[in-house]
């Protein structure tokens, strides 16, 4: 399977499917010669992000040093997988145009809010409805939909692997 470096970026609230499409993807990838490798935001925001909360500007923060380091990634030549809530249009959309043309694909999860909620894998809902977590995506803190993702893809009903060879198609 030749694929050509790019970055492809999942959007979606927590518990819509990301991080584990994201490592199914991943490993898809790996297992047919291709050099991919993901950045994910539960593992990032432990080491390089580690100073960053979840106020809009630190998300911003985040998102724009994740697309630097994609970019020296693609630059080298790897399939970079992220997964981030990024639930702002402006920090995609400023992500996006650090790609050339082509080089960014956005997969939207589009998950609903009452699936995600109901799969709660970390029990973050139910603390951010006790107000124990402040600004929680989706709950207390806004998600701005995608309008121009090039796949958009809701795994209440659809596999893990459904949805990877989704994303393989639009490659
Ligand atoms: C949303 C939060 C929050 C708040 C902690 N809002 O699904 P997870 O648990 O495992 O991954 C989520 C992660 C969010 O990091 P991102 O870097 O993807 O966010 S962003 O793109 O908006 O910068 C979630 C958990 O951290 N988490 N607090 N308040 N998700």
């Amino acid at each position: 399977m030749a694929q050509a470096p790019r970055c492809i970026w999942l959007t979606g609230l927590s518990g819509s499917g990301k991080s584990t499409v994201a490592n199914a993807l991943d490993a898809t990838l790996h297992a047919n010669g291709v050099k991919a490798f993901l950045l994910d935001g539960d593992n990032v925001r432990h080491g390089l992000n580690k100073d960053l909360g979840m106020t809009e500007a630190d998300r911003a923060e985040n998102i724009r040093r994740v697309g630097e380091v994609a970019k020296l990634m693609v630059e080298s030549g790897l399939v970079v997988i992220c997964a981030f809530i990024s639930p702002y249009k402006r920090d995609r959309q400023m992500v996006r145009s650090m790609f050339k043309p082509g080089q960014f694909v956005e997969v939207y999860l589009d998950t609903p809010l009452a699936t995600c909620e109901q799969r709660d894998p970390k029990g973050l809902y139910k603390k951010a409805r006790a107000g124990v977590i402040k600004q929680f995506t989706g709950i207390s803190d806004p998600y701005e939909q995608p309008e121009s993702a090039e796949l958009q893809l809701n795994t209440t009903d659809i596999s893990v692997s459904q949805s990877v060879e989704a994303i393989l198609n639009v490659l």
